[in-house]
């Protein structure tokens, strides 16, 4: 940003701050969050800021609103705002403070998951490595030098927020805080330790004294007063282990991750709208969608190991910023009929009657009169007629009626009233034109070398600085070598930590072999080439984001730790893991900035009929204009294996369109119980060919785009491309009644004449049939107050 503009953004802040400052209490009881004394139903939706741009968060934000949000909820980037001990970063995609403020501005309230576990896919579950350096550390457990450095964190996070005034009892957007994340499992684990863990994190966290109340998720013991919440698929059946806490759900998965060689997740919006309904009915009152908008893994973000760069979750706004349809409108409809029913669903416990055998109805009466009904029929085969009061309504299979005044049907989860999109990459650009570099193969005797005796773990030496990790040495084959005239080469094994490894035999690769998401562990087993004399074995060990979950990930391992054999030689097998390996950190273009134009001029190009094609270990650069419009950009790199992509010196993560998609890829149906496994797509092709290109990197001409390939692959096939949507259907019209309630007075139409909110994304609301022909209502005043 430019000064000008950055003095303005402070100007507004300054303005807005001034507007928006009026402070509130937040407490909570057995129904629900209490914010200034009224009890709220808080629709949520996870929104991480460093997986966007600063420039998208405003319409991110602008969209989660009108899609019926409340809350927005995000964790906290530990290894992002203290990359070294000490040394805080909070500029650019690490802004919080002004991402919180344009949540803020929008009216919008915050959850803020400040972990500083935080697991979510994220490089290290959010912890940076150098804590697991610490002398004396335990992840996660009673241990004094990680409870230090966690309340240092966490402290720092608070003292933060108080600062900049963002408490909602300073008038700010927090509303709510958490401390850990999902810990409960690791505490049942590890034993007691973890049950002194967790009592001193609350104690420090209520200590820090935010006057709004700390949530633990997936912590059945959480102590008071911190309320414990549920993550899942479905959380209908979770009760707080207290009867004064209110039932929230902090994570209700709206798709699943993306793994390189995995199948690509996706969940139905009839399904997961059917999950909030089930949860609202059995008294639920808080719930956030993880993910709202997933956005992507820049740089060298992702955990895992193996997941990829795209986070898009299948969430209700896609990777790109984009409006994910039927998905963002079924959900916002549903969120209109939820909140018609909120007088209602604060102020009673539901009565549950049966319908039928696998039907229900869960009716909220209030003393002041206010009804809000749900009739949910769970069969997943068969629609049902059901007899409710004095009227009859159809169930569709695995659904719920929402009826906001105990009468009237206003939503069904399986019925989508919103517009269905699809959206398509465009290649915009003329062919790049491509200069390449060849990678250094380096070996053991070379200057800038590390020696060790025997193999060492991979990130303990590199200190996750690179994903790469040279290990070599030399192996002196006799010229009395029985092979050498037989030509029966020997047999090379590796035993890997993961996650990839290249490995190269004078010079020359001699194969690639890679792990995966359920096991990053690998192992080399080939035939090579060995000469007699001296031979260098050169193994590049590649590592794809750190672990992110499981008890004490902290402690796995990565690289080349053994045993690595040759067998077939006059002696037998010989054990070469205990010699003398030379290590070497990165790779020389790494060392070189060559993904920068300064870096990029310290070395030769090959350009023309001499350019590097299918190589491995090859570095490419162009430059190219940015394309005209403002659709979101991505990159397709099927024609390329493995590697990493920069755009003017920024990182847009991993390609590794070389994996391809396993599983099972079925048909999918929205009834039943959803399990990440069903609704998959993309079997049997790349898991993620096109990367997010954001447009606020580029500049009008003269953008530097480099790749560094490791596999080999050709790259006249990458290409720049529009995300735009090439076609739009209304799916299945909602044909039950619709109701409204307009300065009063109730508007029911049936059937196809009535039109719920066209494509847009604003509503469109019209009344046909009337002697004035069609009325468009949209621009009207709406009171949504009922009963
Ligand atoms: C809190 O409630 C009081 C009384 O209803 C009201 O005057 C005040 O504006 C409310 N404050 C906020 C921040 O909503
Ligand atoms: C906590 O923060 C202070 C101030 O930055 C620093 O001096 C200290 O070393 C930190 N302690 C730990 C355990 O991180
Ligand atoms: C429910 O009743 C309506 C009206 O009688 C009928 O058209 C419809 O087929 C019935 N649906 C089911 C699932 O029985
Ligand atoms: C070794 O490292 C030094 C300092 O980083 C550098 O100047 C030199 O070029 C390197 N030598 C080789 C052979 O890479
Ligand atoms: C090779 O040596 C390592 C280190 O001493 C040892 O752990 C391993 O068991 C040996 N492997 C074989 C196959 O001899
Ligand atoms: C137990 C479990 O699977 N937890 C996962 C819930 O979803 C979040 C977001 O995908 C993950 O971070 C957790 O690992």
């Amino acid at each position: 940003m430019s000064s000008k503009v950055v003095d303005l953004f402070k100007l507004w802040l300054l303005f807005s701050s001034w507007v928006f400052s009026v402070s509130a209490t937040v407490s909570y009881d057995s129904k629900a969050i209490v914010i200034n004394g009224s009890r709220r139903i808080l629709l949520s939706g996870s929104i991480h800021y460093p997986r966007s741009t600063p420039e998208m968060w405003p319409d991110l934000i602008a969209k989660a609103k009108e899609g019926g949000l409340d809350v927005i909820q995000t964790y906290v980037f530990w290894n992002g705002h203290e990359p070294s001990p000490g040394n805080y970063y909070f500029e650019d995609r690490y802004d919080l403070v002004r991402f919180f403020k344009l949540v803020q501005h929008a009216g919008l309230y915050v959850h803020l998951r400040i972990g500083p576990y935080i697991c979510a896919e994220w490089n290290f579950g959010g912890f940076p490595v150098w804590l697991k350096y610490v002398p004396g550390i335990v992840f996660r457990t009673d241990n004094e030098p990680f409870k230090a450095a966690m309340q240092n964190f966490t402290e720092k996070i608070v003292s933060m927020m108080k600062a900049e005034m963002l408490l909602e009892t300073q008038g700010g957007p927090i509303i709510m805080s958490q401390i850990e994340n999902e810990f409960g499992p690791v505490e049942w684990e590890i034993g007691d330790p973890g049950k002194a863990y967790t009592k001193w994190a609350v104690k420090m966290a209520v200590g820090l004294d935010t006057g709004v109340p700390w949530v633990m998720c997936k912590q059945d013991d959480a102590p008071d007063p911190v309320i414990n919440t549920c993550n899942g698929f479905y959380c209908e059946n979770f009760t707080p282990n207290a009867k004064y806490k209110p039932k929230m759900w902090t994570e209700n998965w709206t798709g699943w991750y993306t793994g390189f060689g995995s199948a690509v997740p996706t969940r139905p919006a009839e399904d997961i709208a059917f999950s909030v309904a089930r949860f609202i009915q059995n008294g639920g009152s808080f719930v956030n969608y993880y993910m709202y908008h997933g956005g992507t893994n820049f740089g060298r973000t992702s955990g895992g190991p193996f997941v990829a760069t795209s986070y898009d979750y299948d969430a209700p706004i896609d990777e790109y910023g984009q409006l994910r349809e039927p998905k963002w409108g079924h959900l916002r409809d549903l969120h209109r009929a939820i909140k018609l029913c909120e007088p209602a669903l604060v102020s009673a416990y539901p009565t549950v009657t049966s319908l039928g055998s696998n039907q229900e109805a869960h009716v909220f009466s209030s003393k002041s009169g206010a009804c809000a009904a749900f009739l949910a029929n769970y069969d997943n085969k068969y629609s049902v007629n059901v007899t409710f009061g004095n009227a009859q309504y159809e169930l569709p299979r695995w659904s719920i009626s929402i009826l906001p005044d105990c009468k009237t049907t206003v939503f069904n989860t399986a019925r989508l009233g919103a517009q269905s999109s699809e959206k398509q990459m465009l290649s915009v650009t003329a062919a790049f034109s491509w200069q390449s570099y060849n990678e250094e193969r380096p070996s053991a005797d070379d200057q800038n070398v590390t020696v060790h005796d025997g193999l060492w773990e991979q990130i303990f030496i590199t200190r996750d600085a690179s994903d790469y990790l040279w290990y070599m040495t030399n192996v002196n084959i006799d010229p009395s070598e029985g092979f050498l005239k037989s030509g029966q080469d020997p047999l090379l094994t590796i035993w890997s930590a993961g996650h990839a490894l290249h490995v190269f035999i004078n010079g020359q690769l001699s194969g690639t072999v890679y792990g995966g998401l359920e096991n990053p562990k690998l192992t080399f087993s080939n035939n090579v080439k060995l000469s007699p004399g001296i031979n260098k074995i050169s193994l590049l060990s590649v590592a794809v984001g750190l672990p992110n979950v499981g008890t004490h990930f902290e402690t796995w391992n990565a690289g080349v730790l053994g045993p690595v054999t040759l067998n077939g030689l006059n002696e037998g097998t010989r054990n070469i893991s205990n010699q003398k390996w030379s290590y070497k950190i990165g790779l020389k273009g790494e060392a070189l900035n060559l993904y920068t134009i300064a870096g990029s001029s310290s070395v030769e190009w090959a350009e023309g009929s001499i350019l590097m094609k299918r190589q491995p270990l090859t570095w490419y650069k162009t430059t190219f204009d940015a394309p005209g419009g403002d659709e979101p950009l991505g990159i397709d790199m099927s024609s390329m294996g493995k590697g990493q992509v920069w755009i003017n010196g920024q990182s847009i993560g991993r390609h590794w369109p070389g994996y391809i998609a396993r599983g099972g890829c079925g048909a999918c149906d929205y009834a039943g119980t959803y399990t990440d496994k069903k609704c998959q797509t993309n079997c049997g092709e790349p898991s993620q060919r096109w990367y997010h290109v954001p447009r606020s990197w580029l500049k009008p001409s003269g953008n530097f785009l480099v790749v560094f390939e490791e596999w080999g692959g050709d790259p006249n096939g990458i290409a720049l491309a529009k995300r735009t949507t090439t076609s739009v259907r209304a799916t299945d019209i909602f044909e039950g009644k619709a109701m409204m309630k307009k300065q009063g007075m109730l508007i029911q139409k049936v059937g196809t004449h009535f039109e719920t909110w066209n494509a847009g994304v604003l509503g469109h609301v019209t009344l046909n049939g009337l002697n004035e022909g069609t009325r468009d209502i949209s621009k009207q005043k709406w009171s949504y107050k009922v009963c």
